[in-house]
């Protein structure tokens, strides 16, 4: 590949939310002017994206008579079929409105909870009614500033009780759609509940309906906890797990930053595309990202452009390091078995305990051994600065 052309069989996404932040922060206002759903629709099509998803309310606002919702939903499938753009996954607005200050299905009020449940079965009737297959669930307010302000061990009830009901919707319906968990460990709450992808693999468990629901893993929020986003996706496809991706950018420490694909972090970036490539993930490539503050709309597309032929570029860069031969002997090397171990491992038996009990290690030997990790990293970074 050397054109880096996004193609539809690339499956990469953008949320209605991303190409049309306007720019505003906790400092300053918006920089950008707000363009309707069509408009950007149509910016998508132009940089080539696949598919374009949205909360309820990036669509139809929230005090959106039904005359209304019926007309903006009418505009917006208009410009998809001009555009073939699809609508591969929706989610629910449960953050901005006051009323989920204290959380949607976690909140203390009933009244909460309940309008919470009744905003989702409307919202998830509006993305499959546009052909969504993924259902998101972040939830950005289920949360405290206090733990006294709230149960932990009750929260993460009320959250199972809601993914339930939410569930049990879904199958009498009879749609087809299935559930992604994102996580987040804070902002805009103080603390977030279900902080990691790893809190969300152990809480689908507890599910009544676990084969249904997934997660939807973000770069930038596993970053903001210090962690490897790597290994938690391979954790997340190991599981059968992966039913969505965040993909965007974050340096550690810092705020949320949401930046373009692959900005901050190449390397991780590069080992991620190479795992989703290699595994053969055929979900979206969803960009949960958006432009610099500086930027017009021009800029807007330079940033949507960015996220997708970096992609592009690494999963290129993946390729080349699974046919580097110097690459490949090192891993051939260090992951070598000359078979003298194959009566201890594999599925247990007494006997092959007693056998590991009386077999004799060399653990100084062991020890000894050099592996030429060092000289590994160095090929990959040459690789990724393009000198290999
Ligand atoms: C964030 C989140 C959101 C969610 C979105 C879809 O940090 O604000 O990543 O962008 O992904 O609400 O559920
Ligand atoms: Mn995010
Ligand atoms: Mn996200």
């Amino acid at each position: 590949m050397s054109d880096y052309e996004p193609k539809p069989e690339h499956k990469f996404t953008f949320g209605l939310w991303t190409v049309g932040n306007v720019g505003r922060d906790p400092f300053g206002d918006p920089v950008r002017p707000r363009l309707s759903p069509v408009e950007l629709v149509h910016l998508l099509a132009e940089v080539g994206a696949y598919g374009v998803n949205f909360h309820d309310n990036d669509l139809v606002p929230i005090d959106a008579t039904p005359a209304k919702r019926d007309r903006i939903v009418a505009d917006f499938k208009k410009a998809l079929d001009e555009t073939g753009l699809v609508v591969p996954m929706a989610t629910t607005n449960l953050f901005g409105d006051p009323a989920f200050k204290d959380g949607a299905f976690t909140a203390n009020d009933p009244k909460v909870r309940a309008y919470a449940l009744h905003k989702t079965i409307n919202a998830i009737d509006l993305g499959v009614e546009l052909g969504a297959g993924v259902y998101v669930f972040w939830g950005g307010r289920e949360g405290v500033e206090t733990d006294a302000a709230k149960d932990p061990v009750e929260a993460i009830r009320r959250s199972r009780d809601a993914m339930n009901f939410l569930c049990e919707y879904v199958m009498d319906r009879g749609y087809n759609l299935r559930f992604a968990l994102e996580a987040k460990p804070n902002e805009p709450r103080g603390d977030i509940y279900n902080a990691t992808t790893g809190h969300m693999l152990a809480f689908i468990e507890t599910l009544d309906h676990p084969e249904m629901v997934g997660v939807n893993p973000e770069v930038a929020h596993e970053h903001m906890a210090g962690l490897n986003f790597v290994h938690g996706v391979a954790q997340a496809w190991e599981a059968g797990k992966l039913f969505h991706i965040d993909l965007n950018d974050q340096a550690f420490g810092r705020y949320d930053q949401d930046l373009r694909f692959g900005s901050v972090n190449l390397k991780s970036a590069f080992f991620l595309v190479k795992l989703l490539e290699d595994v053969g993930y055929d979900g979206s490539r969803h960009f949960d990202a958006h432009a610099y503050r500086t930027e017009d709309y021009e800029g807007v597309k330079d940033f949507a452009r960015g996220c997708m032929r970096t992609y592009l570029a690494l999963k290129d860069k993946a390729e080349q390091w699974n046919a580097d031969s110097e690459i490949q002997a090192i891993l051939a090397e260090v992951n070598a078995d000359d078979g003298s171990t194959a009566s201890f491992t594999g599925a247990y038996s007494p006997d092959k305990a007693e056998a590991l009990k009386a077999a004799k290690f060399d653990r100084v030997a062991l020890g000894a051994r050099g592996l030429p990790y060092e000289r590994l990293d160095q090929l990959t970074i040459e690789l990724l600065l393009g000198v290999r």
